[in-house]
């Protein structure tokens, strides 16, 4: 999408620190970090935000997911535990119209959330 920030850095067009790129996602450190670790991770192609995935969605998912364990694993916040979120319209806090995960992690994380 021509318009789309998320679009732009996964097209390499807008740097970002990278830590894990494949067909499907790109996992990048967020910019504004609320924990030592947060990095969020995107699907390549363009899905507004999580209330639009369908059935059809479900490996991408299960790759979204695996992807965060071996990053989790990888960065050493695996048995500390860590989370992950992802925010849906405004009441849910979502600024970027590009499905994005959070996952936080290296602190200890309060609930419920703000
Ligand atoms: P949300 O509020 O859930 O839509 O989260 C969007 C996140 O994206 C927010 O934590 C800040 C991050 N972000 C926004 N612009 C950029 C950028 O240009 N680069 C990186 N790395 N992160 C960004």
């Amino acid at each position: 999408m021509d318009d789309c920030l998320f679009c732009k850095i996964a097209a390499g067009q807008i740097p970002s620190d990278k830590l894990y790129e494949d067909d499907m996602l790109l996992a990048f450190r967020d910019i504004d970090p609320q924990a030592p670790v947060h990095f969020l991770v995107i699907p390549k192609k363009h899905i507004a935000s999580a209330a639009v995935l369908t059935e059809e969605d479900g490996a991408l998912l299960g790759h979204v997911f695996a992807v965060i364990a071996k990053l989790c694993r990888e960065l050493g916040c695996d048995e500390s535990g860590y989370r992950v979120v992802t925010n849906i319209g405004e009441d849910g806090g979502q600024s970027v119209k590009h499905l994005h995960f959070h996952v936080l992690a290296k602190r200890s994380l309060a609930w419920p959330p703000g």
